[in-house]
């Protein structure tokens, strides 16, 4: 059932909105309840208001630090209403229950900004504020908590009809600890600012600190690994069987390496990735990990030496001995039999990760990325191909071999940066382009690594000839697909939605080939 508000505190530094919401709060019959600076604004508005000095029978002291630190303040936030021994708590001691708190917390993060000095920055370190908003949020059974102007209209359109819901409360909580989460990083920010302390583990990002890493990506640089309390197995849950601790580089690519091989689905088929410098230099899928990882590895083996192998089932021995013939970083893997672990544990250095299962890749989740200055911070890219409306777009369809193989390398194609250009052939990829500032030069250079590839291998034909192709965004003219028509592709899959997609599904069918539009794009940047 919707709750009612009766009493209301309000502590606002940013006044904005504040008179016409306290006046709608008012005419709604709440008593509102507030601090120094706000209970003036509000009062001089010709609203009633009440001091919270009168509510706790002190004055607000020591330049406002101490103000709303009192158990009648918090008591009236953290009682649960249903407990008959917290309601005995309020009746004894005199506390009244506060059903909404409304705080804009001092603005530290505007006062570093427009570069006060160190005593002012400190000044504005609230303590008062997040302290009502941490126990409003965790009472919001009974509470709710609004720590954002914008808030205002929604709360009193919930309040004309009947009362907060238990949804809207739990929103409002949640964004509540959003804000003091923030506030507190932006602090701990500032003072390793003030100190010249530049080691990450210094700063907040919302994780636990995992480990401090022994450099970042090069040696000049200071790096350190940080978990999130997120639900899905990966590289930053997984238990290190074996090996010497993992680089900055190392994490990056594995994590790269298995939520590619994650993209199989291991009741389906065998599935292997080989990551190098956060690309895969070959995938596959096979019979068994070991048929993956050889299909995998044909690819470009050049590149794979000294890369990092993921695989979507237990790791056999028989996989295990196939990777271990070559130089390799670290093999991440849901799990490991005993003899599989045996047989890496005769390589020293190589690592081996054991995940304890394969990360969805339908999870929604966020991503973060930093400018300078700034934060860019957006959902993962949680497409996946088999969800997607494929559809034929030319004169010829593929046939059923190449609709598998296109799907694959559509798959794959998510993982490799932009602009990125995949040929594949019988579930294995034979060319990856990865990159380029432009599709024509990754649709070439795929090609030529294939040649390279096929004259490693003793073969006349390049492995591009009868392959198929994928590119992560459309083809804004013909040129790029015309390279890889060039190098063999029989089929084509490509998001579509060019100015141009005319033009481009003429080509298509002046050379006979099939192209399908999956409609979703997988840039990678
Ligand atoms: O100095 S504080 O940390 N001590 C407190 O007890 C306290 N209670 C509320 N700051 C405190 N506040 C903050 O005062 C609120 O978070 C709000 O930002 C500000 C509102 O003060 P006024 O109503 O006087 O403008």
């Amino acid at each position: 059932t919707p709750r009612r508000i009766e009493r209301a505190l309000i502590s606002v530094s940013d006044k904005t909105g504040l008179i016409d919401f306290a006046r709608a709060l008012s005419a709604q019959g709440v008593e509102i309840v507030s601090t120094g600076g706000t209970a003036k604004a509000i009062a001089d508005a010709g609203l009633p208001v009440v001091d919270v000095s009168e509510l706790t029978g002190f004055p607000e002291m020591m330049d406002g630090r101490v103000k709303t630190l009192h158990p009648k303040v918090h008591g009236g936030l953290l009682a649960i209403r249903a407990n008959t021994e917290h309601a005995g708590a309020m009746q004894a001691h005199g506390i009244k229950p506060i059903d909404l708190l409304v705080v804009s917390l001092y603005p530290f993060e505007a006062t570093v900004a427009k570069g006060a000095g160190f005593e002012d920055c400190i000044e504005n370190i609230d303590i008062g504020g997040p302290a009502m908003i941490r126990a409003a949020a965790k009472n919001h059974d009974d509470v709710a908590v609004i720590v954002d102007a914008n808030d205002y209209a929604p709360l009193l359109d919930a309040l004309k009809s009947g009362g907060t819901s238990l949804d809207l409360r739990r929103r409002l909580a949640a964004k509540a600890y959003a804000r003091t989460a923030a506030y507190d990083a932006a602090i701990s920010n500032w003072f390793a600012d003030q100190l010249k302390e530049t080691a990450p583990t210094f700063r907040a990002f919302g994780g636990t600190l995992a480990e401090a890493l022994r450099y970042g990506e090069n040696p000049h640089q200071e790096a350190a690994f940080y978990r999130m309390p997120e639900q899905r197995p990966g590289v930053a849950t997984a238990r290190q069987v074996q090996g010497k601790q993992l680089s900055y580089n190392n994490i990056n690519d594995t994590d790269a390496a298995y939520e590619c091989v994650a993209e199989f689905d291991p009741t389906r088929s065998a599935a292997c990735v080989i990551v190098k410098h956060a690309n895969p230099c070959g995938v596959a899928e096979g019979a068994s990990l070991e048929d993956a990882y050889r299909k995998a590895l044909r690819c470009d083996s050049t590149s794979a030496f000294g890369g990092i192998v993921a695989v979507n089932r237990t790791l056999d021995a028989e996989a295990a001995r196939a990777i271990t013939e070559i130089f390799t970083e670290v093999i991440v893997a849901p799990d490991a039999t005993e003899e599989a672990i045996a047989i890496v544990g005769a390589k020293k250095n190589l690592r081996l990760l054991l995940a304890g299962g394969l990360p969805n890749p339908r999870a929604a989740r966020l991503t973060v990325k930093s400018v300078a200055g700034g934060l860019l911070v957006q959902t993962r890219d949680n497409a996946v191909a088999d969800d997607m409306a494929i559809r034929a777009v030319t004169k010829r369809q593929p046939t059923d071999a190449e609709m598998r193989d296109l799907v694959f390398a559509f798959r794959v194609a998510k993982h490799v940066k932009s602009n990125t250009i995949v040929y594949a052939k019988d579930l294995a990829t034979v060319g990856i382009g990865a990159g380029q500032m432009s599709r024509v030069d990754s649709a070439r250079i795929a090609a030529r690594k294939a040649e390279d590839a096929a004259k490693e291998l003793g073969l006349s034909t390049p492995l591009t000839k009868g392959s198929v192709v994928a590119s992560d965004a459309f083809f804004p003219f013909a040129d790029g697909l015309l390279v890889a028509i060039e190098a063999g592709a029989t089929a084509v899959i490509q998001p579509g939605g060019s100015m141009r997609d005319d033009e481009v599904i003429k080509a298509a069918d002046d050379a006979g080939i099939a192209m399908v539009f999956t409609g979703t794009r997988h840039f990678r940047h």
